[in-house]
């Protein structure tokens, strides 16, 4: 391992931060030359050579960077830009030494910004920060133990610990995380999902009975037409553009609805193509809908209108008549609510023409097999459930559901989201699996549900967490309402994160606080057995194995398993229901357990040991079985709102440039929206600028307007006339976060509604 110098922090100057013209198109020869120069020159040739070739490969590991499905047949190269960032960011040798806790007081830590933090390297020892200290100290893996221990049996209740998990989670720790805290006695399991796909949970497990993607990786090449909703690809999931490609060679149409013009939806260029090396590429998408920002369900009600005007024009061919009798419920009162549906307040919510939304009706009504993705321009407005129920609505009118080639298809984002949620980490767990729970281990599972993000953060706000207990990722910076968040961590008796690298969280905490550090998912976890190796769930439920690669950077470094194990044993000894230490030994034990507690893990390690994998059963994908509560698929009529957003006013919505993962940041830029060494900037329509009265580069404070008198403001943000839609803005999270109060989510899903915040711009004077 290596110790370099701390880098030069950035600070953030408007007169540098440079704009160009957006490109057109995403990833080719410089995205692979951005990709792999930074991992050669940090990681030296060899270990970058075995990192990004291994990875997504058969006994490889999975990339950390999305959820992204693997083709049935992995390439040699199946790796993007994003994903080697986010293998160089784990994999870099550097690491923090030992006295770098003793020269920045956690005061001073907290001056520095996210992206300097992530760059002063791994993680590699334990430390402690008392209680009235600045400075966290070295503590030993026993001690640490045994003083979380002590603070959680403490506790009045166990409703005062909280256990958050970011979705890198493997599958085995995420069941073993859960059981942790459920033993405890709480299901205060809120998760990134939160804030993240939980919208779309609700909405399809309300409609079709299960939360997840209705489609296989292999439909994408047999689907007619595939609309691309709230999603930009091209940096989020850039392994997909090379499915929407093959689709397109295999004669699809591509729609893309979005309020900003994203390059990657708009041409491809395949690396892994000659004709993306030296050709113009492939264009994408057919159709762009720059939609008015929080506008998809007034979109859908529009063609869902038009397929049953074209039905009553020509009785008997145009709705899917068998599907919709034997499978579907409520189809009579959808058709009515919809009869009055207003022309006007359709256009005005989507900010569309008349002629737009008729061309996208007559592509739907021309395909056979249809599919609809989407992310997060979807799940973070208040409206997120009832928009994706109108999704649902109008792929189950043609029988666009459990047949090849079409389907309903929410893309994860982080790479084990959606496990993490298989293994029961939710903070609402039906019966039938606490019911399983329990019988495994010979336990009374809480019942009652725990908290959510959002509820979660009140409650430090109301000093009722004792110990808050984090598997990865960075809440206070994830989470909306910032102030209101840092509030509620300085509450916490004990905070303690189990992390691979140094972020805000570990620096925003209350009397005593612990960081521990973890191997990352592509480093060999070597136990008393031998190798171990984990499984994640990808976006179309198919289980992977995902075995680390290279030399861990410490000995000091253990793996998440065993962190937990080492919290659960100190805590309940060794004679309580879990034969805890079983789990850290060999991870074949834990796959044992979650074989008999989750069903479509039926030979769980012969599977994922011999296969590399399996795909979960799916009734309505395998078989249009609907496990609702009526066995049937639900056509639902919803009661949109319309978001008014008075004269000279904006709808703001917040997203991430290319050169980040969530709130990490590899560096400044974002090269397909043509910004260069800066974030803090907020992308105006033109017209609306003129209108308004701002110049294009101006600097302006930005103030969220909502009923509860906050101020909320981020300030000196640069101004910067973009293709959006009227009416519409955009900014970067995490630096947008601060601007959405805590209690502005979406109905029915509680998630931080961060797409959709009227605000207003002043100019700096
Ligand atoms: N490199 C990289 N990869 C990632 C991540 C990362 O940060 N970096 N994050 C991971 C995670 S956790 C997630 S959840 C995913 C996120 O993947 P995305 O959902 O693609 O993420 P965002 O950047 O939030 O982009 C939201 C998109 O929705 C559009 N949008 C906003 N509002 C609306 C609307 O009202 N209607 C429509 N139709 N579109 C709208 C925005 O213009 C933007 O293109 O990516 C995952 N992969
Ligand atoms: N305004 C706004 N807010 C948003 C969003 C938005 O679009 N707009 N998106 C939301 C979404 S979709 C999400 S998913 C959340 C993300 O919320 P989180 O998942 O909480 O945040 P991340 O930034 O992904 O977490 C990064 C940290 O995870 C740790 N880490 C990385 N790898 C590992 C590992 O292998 N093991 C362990 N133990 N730790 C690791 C590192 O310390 C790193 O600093 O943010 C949400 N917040
Ligand atoms: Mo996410």
């Amino acid at each position: 391992m290596t110790a370099r110098a701390p880098i030069e922090d950035v600070t953030e100057d408007a007169a540098v931060m440079q704009v160009g013209e957006p490109k057109h198109w995403a990833a080719g020869v410089p995205g692979i030359a951005h990709a792999m120069g930074p991992a050669i020159a940090d990681m030296g040739a060899g270990r970058a050579l075995t990192l990004l070739t291994d990875m997504n490969q058969k006994d490889g590991f999975d990339c950390m960077s999305c959820a992204w499905a693997d083709p049935e047949h992995r390439k040699t190269f199946e790796f993007c830009e994003n994903g080697a960032k986010a293998v160089t960011w784990e994999a870099t040798p550097v690491v923090i030494p030992t006295t770098f806790w003793a020269e920045h007081p956690i005061s001073s830590l907290r001056e520095r910004s996210e992206y300097w933090l992530g760059m002063q390297g791994r993680l590699v020892e334990p430390v402690y920060k008392p209680a009235g200290d600045d400075h966290y100290r070295p503590i030993s893996w026993d001690d640490a133990f045994t003083l979380i221990a002590d603070r959680l049996k403490a506790m009045e209740s166990p409703d005062q610990a909280t256990f958050y998990t970011s979705g890198r989670t493997a599958n085995e720790t995420a069941f073993a995380y859960q059981l942790l805290a459920r033993v405890l006695g709480t299901n205060n399991l809120p998760d990134c999902s939160n804030m993240c796909h939980e919208s779309t949970g609700i909405a399809m497990g309300e409609t079709i009975g299960i939360g997840k993607n209705t489609v296989a990786y292999k439909d994408f090449a047999k689907a007619d037409l595939i609309i691309v909703m709230g999603q930009n690809p091209g940096t989020n999931h850039p392994r997909m553009l090379t499915a929407l490609e093959e689709a397109k060679d295999a004669g699809a149409q591509i729609v893309a609805i979005n309020p900003l013009l994203e390059a990657g939806l708009v041409r491809y260029k395949n690396p892994q193509r000659v004709r993306g090396i030296i050709g113009h590429g492939t264009g994408i998408a057919d159709q762009y809908l720059q939609i008015r920002a929080g506008g998809d369900g007034w979109l859908m009600k529009a063609i869902s209108q038009r397929v049953f005007a074209a039905e009553d024009a020509n009785p008997g061919t145009v709705l899917d008549h068998a599907f919709l009798a034997e499978h579907c419920q409520g189809l009579d009162e959808f058709r009515e609510s919809l009869a009055d549906l207003d022309p006007e307040t359709v256009l005005r919510a989507t900010g569309l023409s008349t002629a737009e939304i008729d061309e996208l009706a007559e592509r739907y009504l021309h395909a056979d097999r249809v599919i609809i993705t989407w992310a997060m321009g979807l799940t973070q407005h208040r409206d997120a459930v009832n928009i994706i129920k109108e999704v649902i609505n109008l792929l189950l009118l043609r029988g666009n559901i459990g047949k090849p080639g079409a389907g309903a298809s929410p893309i994860r984002g982080h790479s084990n989201v959606q496990g993490d949620r298989t293994m029961g980490i939710w903070e609402q767990m039906p019966d039938a699996f606490l019911d399983g729970l329990g019988r495994e281990f010979g336990f009374e599972p809480p019942r009652a549900h725990g908290y959510d993000v959002v509820k979660a953060v009140e409650a430090m706000r109301q000093g009722r967490t004792k110990v808050w207990i984090a598997m990865g990722g960075n809440l206070v910076s994830a989470v909306a309402d910032t102030r209101a968040a840092e509030e509620g961590f300085a509450k916490v008796g004990l905070n303690v994160q189990i992390s691979t690298k140094l972020n805000r969280n570990h620096l925003t905490v209350g009397d005593e606080a612990l960081i521990l550090p973890v191997l990352g998912r592509t480093e060999i976890d070597m136990q008393a057995t031998g190798e171990q190796i984990l499984s994640v769930e990808d976006s179309v439920c198919a289980i992977h194995a995902s075995r680390g690669k290279v030399q861990p950077l410490s000995p000091l470094l253990r793996s998440e398993i065993s962190v937990i194990v080492g919290i659960a044993r100190a805590l309940f000894g060794d004679d309580g229901p879990v034969d805890w230490a079983s789990f850290e030994c060999d991870y074949d034990v834990i796959r044992d357990h979650i074989e008999h507690v989750v069903p479509g893990f039926e030979h769980f390690n012969e599977r994922l040991h011999r296969d590399d994998g399996f795909i979960l059963p799916h009734g309505p994908r395998d078989s249009r079985t609907f496990p609702t509560a009526t066995g049937k698929a639900m056509i639902t009529v919803t009661d949109l709102e319309y978001i008014d957003c008075p004269p000279g006013r904006l709808l703001l919505q917040s997203m991430r440039s290319h050169d980040q993962f969530n709130t990490t940041v590899y560096s400044l830029n974002d090269r397909y929206r043509g910004i260069k060494k800066g974030r803090r900037v907020v992308f105006v329509h033109p017209d609306d600028l003129a209108e308004l009265g701002i110049a294009d580069g101006a600097l302006v404070d930005v103030h969220s307007e909502f009923s509860d008198g906050v101020d909320r403001v981020v300030r000196a943000f640069k101004v910067v006339a973009y293709p959006t839609s009227r009416g519409c803005a955009a900014t970067y999270f995490p630096e947008g976060n601060p601007l959405v109060p805590l209690g502005f989510t979406a109905l029915g899903s509680n998630t931080p509604a961060s797409k959709s915040v009227v605000v207003r711009l002043e100019p700096v004077r």
